[in-house]
């Protein structure tokens, strides 16, 4: 009969789970010394049979218990041992990235902070508008080419309210915000109205189908256009450095009458001239002006009592300005190497 103390030796110097394998097949398997020792206590007298039957068993029970012992031992070791391999724990951890501020919300901010400084105050409104605050309660005639559908997203009435009949538009600049606020409080009033707008054009280095905007809007006794002048040339100097020139250029707008737009000098070539300010050495900032009596009639503001000043500026091209950035859509790419410079 064989040794129990012989094969429990046998069985720890086992490494791998195959060579076990073997060891169990070679002892208990369907035709394993211990299974062929068993079938041949046939031949033996009751009371031995009785006996080695009792024997070969509780070896047998053994057995499977060293193998299963050892079984495990082979699979703890190989696991360490694999991560001994693997895992170096002297090696600093991952550094987790921060997240930041998006450039253009960075810029958003700056100009807000700006004109709060100033006394200014926050108005928001939805993004989309029906026509009358978007374009006619801002003198915008009916024949304006900006109400083409070609340069403004129109909502199909269906999509809203079946029933109405009313022209439902994404808001084309933050002006609307302005009519609100105008029809809720009567002056004096210091707001500015930050946020995305839609327009229908294609994609450029310089357009975008969206795109934010600030617009501010004073109304007061006695607001004149040197007001306006004072507060935007501040503002231009704290926005882009206290040497920088301004100026202010004759345009046009239905909602403000006088109406200018303001230029600074180019910051790229210092006022010498290069590409991005196409050789003038001037490059244009944002659009301004006394606010047309025609509007505050739609609002019911006292136009003998009452003027003025609005201005509106695209948020993307101060940004592109103040960071020296030549193509918009950098803004929209999410590329993680172009935000971490901000
Ligand atoms: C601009 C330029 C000039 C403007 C006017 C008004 C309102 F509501 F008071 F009439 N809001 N914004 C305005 C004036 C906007 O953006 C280039």
């Amino acid at each position: 009969m064989i040794k129990i103390e012989d094969v429990i030796s046998e069985i720890s110097s086992i490494l791998t789970q195959e060579e076990l394998e073997k060891i169990r097949l070679k002892y208990i398997g369907r035709k394993g010394i211990l299974t062929d020792e068993l079938s041949n206590i046939s031949k033996l007298s009751i009371e031995e049979k009785k006996n080695t039957g009792k024997k070969i068993n509780e070896i047998k029970q053994r057995i499977i218990e060293e193998i299963e012992k050892r079984k495990n031992e082979i699979k703890r070791a190989s696991i360490s041992e694999h991560a001994e391999n693997s895992i170096d724990i002297t090696l600093s951890g991952k550094p987790l990235e921060i997240g930041k501020i998006h450039p253009l919300m960075q810029t958003m901010d700056e100009v807000k902070n700006i004109f709060l400084g100033f006394g200014f105050s926050i108005a928001t409104g939805p993004d989309m508008e029906k026509d009358y605050y978007n374009f006619t309660a801002l003198n915008i005639p009916k024949d304006h080419p900006s109400r083409d559908i070609q340069d403004t997203f129109y909502i199909k009435p269906m999509e809203l309210d079946r029933n109405s009949q009313e022209e439902i538009v994404l808001r084309t600049h933050t002006s609307p915000v302005q009519i609100h606020v105008m029809e809720k409080y009567k002056p004096p009033i210091r707001i500015i109205a930050p946020g995305r707008v839609y327009r229908h054009e294609s994609v450029d280095a310089s357009h975008s189908y969206i795109f934010h905007q600030i617009e501010g809007l004073a109304v007061d006794e006695n607001i004149t256009f040197a007001d306006l002048k004072a507060v935007l040339e501040i503002f231009v100097k704290k926005m882009f450095g206290g040497e920088v020139l301004s100026r202010f250029r004759p345009s046009y707008f239905p909602f403000t009458e006088p109406s200018a737009e303001v230029d600074m000098q180019c910051l790229i070539c210092k006022g010498i001239g290069c590409s991005v300010c196409k050789q003038t050495g001037w490059v244009e900032l944002l659009g301004c002006g006394m606010v047309n009596p025609k509007v505050f009639e739609f609002v019911k503001y006292d136009t003998e009592k009452y003027t003025g000043y609005a201005f509106g500026m695209g948020i993307e091209r101060i940004a592109m300005l103040k960071y020296g950035i030549n193509d918009m859509r950098l803004f929209y790419e999410n590329d993680l190497e172009f935000l971490k410079q901000f």
